[in-house]
């Protein structure tokens, strides 16, 4: 049995058992393939779920064929974790992408400019995350694919326009997301098993316009105490930083170093590892045969002191560096 199985895991998989058409039991498959930990362990478990998803994929690619309902849509993962855009035509989310990544996407000031989803890598010091710039979540031409890029992404940004009723904006977008069966949670998980719960944020952006303020304040005095609301400017670039954190706090991931003993700690290249992970997956992520080997680690960061031995199922915080002794 891999190890590290999450409960959104074991949701997501009675979903796939539950599922009567074959997109839905594709997006599960995706759903399970997004919360499993990623590591040599889960490699096997990996490799099958791709499998079933390709095969699955052709047959509903047949039947579409006859249906003509368009192809599912999968959007392979890159960095530390996929975060999709959702939000109404025209409120800043091309903008928002351009802005903090290298892509240069099509910015208009009209509605339904982006047709297809856009990637971009946004740096989060030294991670980085993948974010998928959608067209507006009305895009009737759009919704065969929608459910499947939301369903397997890590986490949702729930765009607004700030100057332009966002408490309004964020209802309808929350509604469009429940007619794809996703449900956006903050902090509260709440358990349905019929929703797909991604954890997101609402981020109201063009707050350098007129009357953004008191809709901001709206806005947090809505939704704040169930999802975190934040205030920025894609255009004058304000609230950058904090979105960047925000989004990688979304990740649920941790970033950790390892090195043999006598090494040098590369610290520009964590191994980014699911929240909750051990210094036995960590050893496992380097080398498959490490962890039956691993005897006990020297940890910095989350140990009492720095330099100190912990044993093997020691739960890793983001930042760690452990040197692994077999
Ligand atoms: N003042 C101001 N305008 C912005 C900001 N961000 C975007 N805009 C403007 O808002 C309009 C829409 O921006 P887009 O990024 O294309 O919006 P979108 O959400 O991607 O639109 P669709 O692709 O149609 O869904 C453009 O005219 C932008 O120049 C901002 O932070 N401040
Ligand atoms: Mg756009």
């Amino acid at each position: 049995m891999p190890a590290n199985l999450t409960p959104q895991y074991f949701e997501a998989e009675k979903r796939y058992r539950s599922a009567e058409t074959p997109d839905e039991r594709i997006a599960a498959l995706q759903e399970m393939l997004s919360v499993m930990p990623k590591h040599k362990g889960t490699d096997g478990l990996r490799a099958e779920l791709r499998t079933k998803i390709a095969k699955l994929s052709k047959e509903a690619a047949k039947a579409q064929a006859t249906a003509r309902r368009g192809g599912m849509y999968h959007i392979p993962r890159e960095g530390a974790g996929q975060v999709v855009l959702v939000g109404l035509p025209n409120v800043g989310k091309s903008q928002l992408v351009s802005a903090v990544t290298e892509a240069s996407l099509e910015v208009a000031d009209y509605p339904f400019t982006t047709k297809a989803p856009q990637l971009g890598m946004m740096k989060f010091e030294n991670a980085q995350i993948q974010l998928v710039d959608m067209p507006p979540i009305t895009d009737q031409d759009a919704r065969p694919w929608f459910a499947s890029v939301l369903r397997s992404a890590n986490a949702i940004l729930l765009v607004v326009d700030l100057a332009d009723d966002p408490v309004g904006q964020a209802n309808d977008t929350l509604a469009e997301l429940e007619k794809f069966r996703v449900g956006l949670v903050g902090n509260r998980k709440v358990s349905d098993q019929v929703m797909f719960q991604k954890r997101g944020i609402v981020v109201g952006t063009k707050n350098d316009l007129d009357g953004s303020a008191s809709n901001y304040a709206d806005l947090k005095a809505k939704y704040g105490n169930q999802i975190a609301v934040i205030s920025i400017s894609a255009e004058k670039g304000t609230g950058l930083e904090g979105l960047r954190k925000d989004a990688f706090d979304l990740l649920e991931v941790v970033r950790v170093y390892t090195k043999a003993p006598g090494e040098r700690t590369n610290m520009a290249d964590p191994m980014i590892m699911r929240k909750g992970s051990t210094v036995e997956d960590a050893a496992e992520g380097v080398h498959k045969d490490f962890r039956k080997g691993l005897k006990y680690a020297l940890i910095w960061g989350s140990g009492k002191f720095a330099g100190q031995r912990v044993k093997k199922d020691h739960v890793l915080q983001d930042g760690d560096i452990i040197e692994l002794h077999t």
